[in-house]
């Protein structure tokens, strides 16, 4: 094959960053590449070709996120946003992982060249302009966490996609094509998901983001979008003159930020507020939530002993390495805390009450999606019943979409709550649960039982906020025209690209205040109680290492083992042997090299002994090498 003219640079660097003779087939995992930091520098290099790539395919503004989220610090890893926000489609996938594993240099700039000059004539086909007519400049939207080998990587991609472009050196046959890249810096991995979704709603070739969101672009614009939504959210509650004294009080929200990227954001976030606050409400402040941010990154080890991925899986509190702005460790307030992962894109609540033997109750995805769903159901309701009689006003469909690790509790409550279509299960992984929060309903909430998800809304539910704004049965004051103007402020508080801790965070501490104020009298938040729908079935997960996961196939959703043989009716006589609802599933992780096990039992005893068997199946039949590397309690 003849050497691609173009592209002297890029051959460069792709021949300096070139593989090692025994690397592996890097594969897209549940959330991009994962892999130990110090093999990842050839697959930067080569995952910004193909942002870049896309880029150019399809006309828009693409995300590249350089972080390994709830892993360890020695992980690093890096996730492609599309051009609506969301995770990359298949197709996408699909060129993605051959452009990082082709090992011949020239190959892959025959590849680029060609996917280069195909992006240039599609362009003109849309454009129907004249064959002289450049495409637009392709942009990648660049963020990373705080791991020390983050910037390293960043700056990879940063040159394997400047260096994806072509030169038509004065023939008019041959399109000049050019890459930028926008460095955001150091972010979480939602708010990089925010500015790409932002930016291609101003170019104007992706319209995914719904009229009534205000655009808002970069980081300032998102924290912007999160203040002022939750303020004005927090603005509807209804007051309560006997109970004014009782919500003045202030509880703190102290926040794990699991030493990683949250910490810089949400104290940025809390200073606005309080900024906000002051000018808009001077002394009666309208919120009662003092948010505290603890575990900044340095202080301690990243995502090890807190954060998020900690508090589920270990069912504990985590440390706190640091006291923020409290002047001692005795002085944390855990009675109402929450935890971030890594990248914050998800949090989990819990409390720890010294005034109940310091008994930790956790608040986890499942519990999450209970809490936004019933609020969202509660609003929609109280407009509809002020709107009988207009047929104009057509509700909205509801539902949750959770995966297999959802405890089986919650998915009973919510099939109970919003009727057995109203819950649907999609296999593991963000990219999966939002496609089906899309696709299957108009208000589609979802969230993994570890603490990753949002709210997804369609158009059907913005043409419902239409119709019912111009009802005249919708009295100014009344309780449907409050229900009306927080479904209104919603989708603005609630990131629509991917799960967002810090906006979770507010959205959940939103509700509660709010449900708080409507409910209750005003009373400061109790986790436990106020936000109690019920109660977790035993469950236990456990990792076990083996010599090549892949071994383990899996039906679609991923709740039945396919291989190796005998796995599955292992597994299923495990169950059988118990009394009562019972169920486990192993999986490869896509995070991790290990084999994820899965326990639920009507017991704790029994959650233990299917979780021991389940583990034992593993060892034995996929040549497992060390068990239990950790397990969850309940
Ligand atoms: P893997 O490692 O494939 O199980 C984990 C989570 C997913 C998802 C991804 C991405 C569990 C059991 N699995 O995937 O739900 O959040 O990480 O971060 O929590
Ligand atoms: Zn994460």
């Amino acid at each position: 094959m003849s050497a691609v003219s173009n592209f002297p640079e890029l051959r460069r660097l792709l021949t300096k960053y070139s593989y090692p003779d025994d690397s592996p087939h890097y594969a897209y995992g549940t959330a991009g590449f994962r892999y130990l930091h110090g093999e990842l520098a050839p697959v930067l290099l080569r995952v910004g070709v193909a942002a870049a790539l896309l880029s150019h395919a399809r006309h828009g503004h693409i995300g590249v996120m350089v972080t390994a989220s709830h892993n360890t610090e020695d992980y690093n890893g890096v996730k492609l946003a599309s051009l609506d926000g969301g995770m990359i489609d298949a197709d996408a996938e699909e060129m993605t992982v051959y452009v990082v594993n082709e090992r011949n240099v020239e190959t892959l700039l025959q590849f680029v060249e060609t996917q280069l000059v195909q992006a240039a004539q599609a362009w003109r086909s849309l454009s129907s302009s004249s064959s002289s007519s450049a495409p637009p400049t392709a942009v990648v939207h660049l963020g990373r966490d705080t791991r020390v080998h983050s910037s390293h990587l960043a700056c990879l991609v940063q040159q394997g996609a400047r260096n994806c472009c072509r030169c038509g050196g004065g023939d008019p046959t041959i399109t000049t094509t050019s890459t930028i890249v926008l460095d955001h810096g150091v972010v979480t991995t939602p708010m990089l998901h925010h500015s790409v979704l932002h930016a291609n709603a101003v170019v104007g070739n992706y319209t995914g983001l719904p009229l009534p969101i205000p655009i808002r672009l970069g980081t300032t614009g998102y924290y912007d979008l999160l203040v002022h939504s939750y303020v004005a959210l927090l603005a509807t509650r209804q007051p309560q003159p006997q109970h004014n004294k009782k919500m003045n009080q202030q509880r703190v929200l102290t926040v794990d930020c699991a030493c990683g990227v949250g910490y810089p954001h949400l104290q940025e976030i809390v200073q606005r507020l309080q900024q906000q606050q002051q000018q808009a409400h001077g002394n009666n402040n309208n919120n009662s939530t003092r948010i505290r941010p603890v575990n900044a990154p340095g202080a301690g080890p990243l995502n090890v002993g807190c954060g998020s991925e900690y508090v589920q899986k270990e069912q504990q509190p985590c440390h706190w390495y640091d006291t923020g702005n409290y002047d001692n460790d005795a002085d944390i307030d855990t009675f109402y805390c929450a935890s971030l992962d890594g990248d914050a894109d998800r949090i989990v609540f819990f409390q720890v009450d010294p005034n109940n033997n310091n008994s930790f109750t956790l608040r986890d995805g499942d519990h999450m999606a209970c809490l936004i769903g019933n609020f969202l159901a509660q609003q929609i309701q109280t407009v509809l019943q002020a709107c009988t009689g207009d047929g104009n006003v057509t509700p909205p469909t509801l539902g949750v979409v959770q995966t297999a690790y959802a405890n089986g509790a919650s998915t009973a409550y919510l099939r109970q709550q919003l009727g057995p279509d109203g819950v649907a299960i999609a296999k593991t992984g963000v990219k999966h649960v939002h496609q089906m929060a899309h696709d299957r309903f108009d208000v589609g909430i979802y969230f993994e039982a570890n603490g990753h998800g949002t709210v997804v809304f369609g158009k059907v539910y913005f043409d419902f906020l239409a119709a019912a704004a111009s009802n005249h049965d919708i009295a100014p004051h009344s309780p449907a025209a409050v229900a009306l103007q927080r479904l209104r402020l919603l989708p603005a508080l609630i990131n629509p690209a991917v799960g967002d801790a810090l906006s979770d965070l507010l959205l959940v501490d939103a509700i509660l205040q709010l449900q708080s104020g409507d409910d209750s009298g005003g009373s400061p938040t109790n986790i436990r109680t106020d936000w109690n729908f019920y109660q977790d079935w035993p469950s236990r997960q456990v990792k076990v290492q083996v010599a090549d996961r892949s071994v383990i196939q899996t039906n679609d959703n991923e709740t039945i083992c396919l291989a190796p043989a005998g796995v599955q009716a292992e597994l299923d006589a495990a169950v059988q042997r118990l009394e009562g609802p019972a169920r486990a599933f192993v999986r490869p992780s896509g995070t991790e090299d290990v084999v994820r096990i899965y326990a639920e039992a009507g017991t704790s005893e029994q959650a233990d002994a299917l979780a021991a068997a389940a583990v034992d199946i593993v060892v034995r039949r996929c040549g497992g090498v060390v068990a239990a590397v950790a397990a969850s309690k309940l």
